[in-house]
């Protein structure tokens, strides 16, 4: 029996209204990454990158995703530079520095002045000598990738720990005395200066003596006009060293001096939602501190993590997005397709899934369809299934699923909704529709799971 002509109208009104849900689905979906999500609030969200896994594809194509900054993890430093006197190899380094400026990704430089990875030649000199290498090497390396860095951490870790205040013992404080640290910052400005320039440490991250050190060394800077642009905040926390409560009130007293800061090097030991709940303040604290620009996690999978036991990472050692993944893109303001898998997902694996169809009423002009879909024997973090109807029949709703159409208007793709992506090995969700026959009472062709 042919449709009423009001019914049509009706009907023709459910279906733009659905065509009107589906683009509102798609602008939100534009957020479903760290990277994008963190471009919606005026941020970076970037990751510790080693030169060495990026021909590895699940980590190359989570980085690709997810990231849209990056921080040489190791191959920037002075060791992996110039491990040999004024020969300098960027090899490394510059394998990620055009991988991510093929990406659009901003680089951050790590790092030019530090008492750790520094070669045996560098402790072994003299005061005169040390501070010529020391510019040498600041000017060669920026020279280098002059135009290419977004920012440098130009000293790194110059302070004890504790409660002196005073600086560590390393070749340049002990030799040069605490004129190096302006001295570099010195040299950095006159050789690339469209580069920030941040001092770098950890357990600055409260309000305690270290970093009050380093926040009278920023002001003492700005008051007497020797370049610096940024504070870089580490935050490695574990149970040792939580997330302190004065987080944000620390980042904010550092701004209001005249400086950006950025989280450099997070990662938050834990699991479960301990950890997502950590990630999500943390995220939130950069948030709420307008010179907050960015957030970098000291790495991309737990797999390669310099803290792996601790799985303090947003991706499982399968690139399985974890709990924690999920409350640091939603406190980003993104939203998920699939969400997290609880941390044992596997999608650059051997994800899959199975699905089945049931017809399960029917009336007159119109019948409900449930698809059940059903994930493989791995955990999956998403899953996309279609379905090829037979004009003229129509899907009036559908449920538990986010639909597209093809052009024909008779190809439906089905993509889970926020809540039901992530299924563990061998489970399975659902979701349904209603389909209105106008006089065809074919059963649609289901095509093939694709599990994420
Ligand atoms: O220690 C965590 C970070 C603290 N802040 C400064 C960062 O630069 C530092 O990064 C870590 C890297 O994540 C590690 O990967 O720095 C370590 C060295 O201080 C890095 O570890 C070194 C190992 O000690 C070496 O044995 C190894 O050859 O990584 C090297 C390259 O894999």
């Amino acid at each position: 029996m042919p449709m009423p002509r009001r019914a049509a109208q009706a009907f023709t009104a459910v279906l733009l209204a659905a065509s009107t849900v589906t683009a509102l689905s798609h602008t939100a979906a534009a957020a479903d990454t760290l990277g994008s999500a963190a471009a919606g609030k005026a941020r970076y969200f970037g990751a510790a990158v080693a030169a060495n896994h990026l021909g590895e594809s699940a980590y190359a194509s989570t980085l690709d995703r997810e990231f849209n900054q990056v921080t040489p993890e190791n191959e920037m430093k002075w060791d992996a530079t110039e491990g040999t006197r004024n020969t300098f190899t960027f090899g490394a380094a510059d394998q990620i520095v055009s991988h991510a400026q093929g990406l659009n990704m901003k680089v951050r430089g790590h790092t030019l002045v530090w008492h750790s990875q520094l070669p045996s030649w560098v402790s072994g000199l003299a005061a005169t000598d040390l501070r010529s290498a020391m510019n040498n090497h600041i000017t060669q390396v920026m020279q280098h990738y002059k135009g290419k860095i977004y920012a440098w951490d130009v000293v790194n870790e110059a302070y004890q720990d504790g409660s002196s205040g005073a600086l560590r013992s390393s070749p340049f404080a002990d030799k040069l005395g605490s004129g190096f640290l302006e001295e570099a910052f010195r040299t950095a400005r006159g050789v690339d200066p469209n580069a920030k320039l941040c001092y770098n440490d950890y357990n600055t991250d409260g309000v305690n003596a270290k970093s009050n050190a380093v926040y009278a060394m920023v002001k003492d800077f700005k008051s007497r006009g020797v370049p610096i642009d940024c504070v870089g905040f580490q935050s490695h926390f574990n149970s040792a060293s939580p997330v302190p409560s004065d987080y944000q009130a620390n980042l904010q007293r550092f701004a209001d001096l005249g400086v950006d800061v950025q989280i450099t090097e997070l990662d938050i030991e834990g699991s479960g939602t301990a950890q997502a709940n950590n990630y999500s303040n943390v995220v939130k604290a950069c948030l709420a501190v307008t010179r907050c620009t960015g957030l970098t996690v000291w790495g991309i999978t737990d797999k390669y993590s310099w803290r792996s036991s601790g799985t303090p990472l947003l991706f499982d050692s399968n690139y399985g997005k974890k709990p924690a993944y999920d409350a640091t893109l939603a406190a980003l303001g993104g939203s998920g397709t699939g969400g997290g898998d609880g941390g044992g997902g596997n999608p650059g694996g051997n994800a899959s899934c199975t699905v089945s169809f049931t017809r399960t009423s029917d009336w007159n002009d119109g019948y409900n369809g449930e698809v059940v879909v059903k994930a493989g024997s791995a955990p999956i973090n998403g899953w996309t299934v279609t379905l090829t109807f037979t004009p003229p029949q129509k899907v009036a709703s559908l449920w538990n699923g986010t639909a597209a159409w093809d052009s024909s208007g008779n190809v439906m793709t089905v993509r889970a909704a926020s809540y039901n992506g992530s299924l563990a090995a061998g489970a399975s969700t659902s979701f349904g529709f209603t389909a209105v026959k106008n006089g065809n009472n074919s059963t649609p062709a289901l095509g093939a799971c694709t599990a994420s």
